[in-house]
């Protein structure tokens, strides 16, 4: 009997190491970074990212890719995220393959959070310099405490050459010249090594004897006292009181070495500048929306009334970054990613120009496989199920209007 328990643990162990072994040689490549599992909501009706641009799509190791655009904060910010009071202009890319060597919100430099109001649009900028070769996927991001990351489009930006080459230079406010990338490293294994050690001899000095049965037993009984001897205690002090030397030492010789520090900065930025457009001439009134799960297609009726002085066409339905182009009105030329730009996503049954003063209700579908592949449509699933979204008229002369939309969204399954 004994043997055969015996052998069923001995091969479930060997199946256990198998396994594990098997899933740390099992690296299949991310092709994203979760982008898609963020909730459909919070990607419509927090951050909207328009008008972007990625400078290149192709750096050296060293060079550096501007990002700019803007971001409208949208008025319906949903109730269960906190508004984003204190907010962090970011970028989403898979650990420090770019360093951001500035950004800009309204043509300030932000290096810390910022205090964003709802209704306003923004402008904003982000210089990375390249690090580590390798395609990456570089988003834009908003990080908002209470609300989490907001993530806006994400494109494939691709970085050659070495990561020996990455240098990091910058000249400190005491004039000296130094390279962030390895500055003091050998310093800093060097610290981490020694205390790695010193806490290695501590633990091993005490759990070299008996550990937990023999002591249960003798603090069971009354001997508690027997298991520490008066060897154990000075080796304790000794212990102690070279932490102690070796921690000033550590403080003298660094205040010595450098007598001018400044903690790194941190606080809250407000009064960021927003973006002054002018007031738009057109309304729009959703009369209903809804979602037709098997055409992957979202028709909305709208209402909408010219009030400006010349006539205006629909072209572009944006949300959560998937932009629905209306082909006669609106083509892409900034190179948008390609999953998220339906180039003829937008059909209107009539976009003949709407003159002004006119009022026409026009039926509105924007199709698109990224209502599913961005899983936009799991929003029907929501106690809100809301949509909400940047609609763009343009005129003859190409100006262009941005009107916000905001509705229940209702779902169709046949
Ligand atoms: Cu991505």
């Amino acid at each position: 009997m004994k043997t055969i328990k015996d052998k069923i643990a001995q091969l479930s162990f060997v199946a256990l190491l198998l396994a594990v072994t098997s899933a740390m040689f099992y690296t299949p490549t991310a092709s994203a970074h979760g982008e898609k599992s963020q909730a459909a909501f919070m990607r419509m009706r927090t951050i909207h990212w328009f008008d972007l641009n990625w400078s290149k799509d192709e750096v050296v190791v060293n060079e550096t890719v501007v990002i700019e655009g803007k971001f409208h904060v949208f008025l319906g910010w949903p109730e269960t995220v906190d508004k984003p009071e204190i907010a962090f202009l970011n970028i989403g890319i898979p650990g420090p393959v770019f360093i951001r060597a500035g950004s800009w919100i309204g043509g300030q430099l932000v290096p810390r959070s910022v205090s964003l109001e709802l209704g306003n649009t923004y402008s904003f900028k982000v210089l990375l310099k390249a690090r580590r070769p390798g395609d990456w996927h570089v988003h834009t991001m908003m990080n908002v405490k209470g609300g989490g990351p907001i993530i806006g489009p994400g494109k494939w930006v691709t970085v050659t050459g070495s990561m020996r080459d990455f240098t990091n230079p910058l000249t400190t406010l005491t004039g000296d010249v130094i390279d962030l990338e390895d500055y003091q490293l050998d310093n800093v294994y060097f610290w981490h090594a020694l205390w790695m050690g010193i806490g290695l001899a501590w633990m091993l000095f005490w759990i070299k004897r008996p550990m937990f049965v023999p002591r249960h037993i003798a603090i069971t009984s009354g001997k508690a006292d027997t298991l520490i001897s008066a060897n154990d205690k000075k080796v304790a002090i000794a212990f102690a009181v070279g932490t102690m030397a070796l921690t000033a030492f550590g403080m003298s010789s660094t205040n010595d070495k450098y007598p001018i520090t400044t903690p790194l900065q941190a606080g809250l930025m407000r009064g960021i500048q927003p973006l002054d457009l002018p007031e738009t001439s057109i309304s729009v009134a959703v009369e209903d929306a809804n979602y037709r799960v098997p055409g992957r297609a979202m028709q909305m009726t709208l209402t909408v009334t010219n009030n400006g002085d010349s006539a205006v066409r629909l072209g572009e339905f944006m949300t959560a970054s998937v932009r629905f182009l209306e082909p006669n009105v609106l083509e892409d030329e900034t190179g948008y990613p390609d999953d998220l730009l339906a180039e003829e996503g937008l059909t209107v049954d009539d976009n003949s120009p709407l003159a002004p003063g006119e009022t026409r209700t026009i039926h509105v579908t924007a199709s698109d496989a990224a209502w599913e592949v961005y899983r936009l449509a799991d929003l029907i699933y929501d106690p809100d199920s809301r949509f909400a979204g940047l609609l763009f008229f343009f005129d003859e002369d190409g100006n262009r209007q941005m009107i916000k939309v905001d509705a229940p969204l209702i779902p169709t399954f046949i």
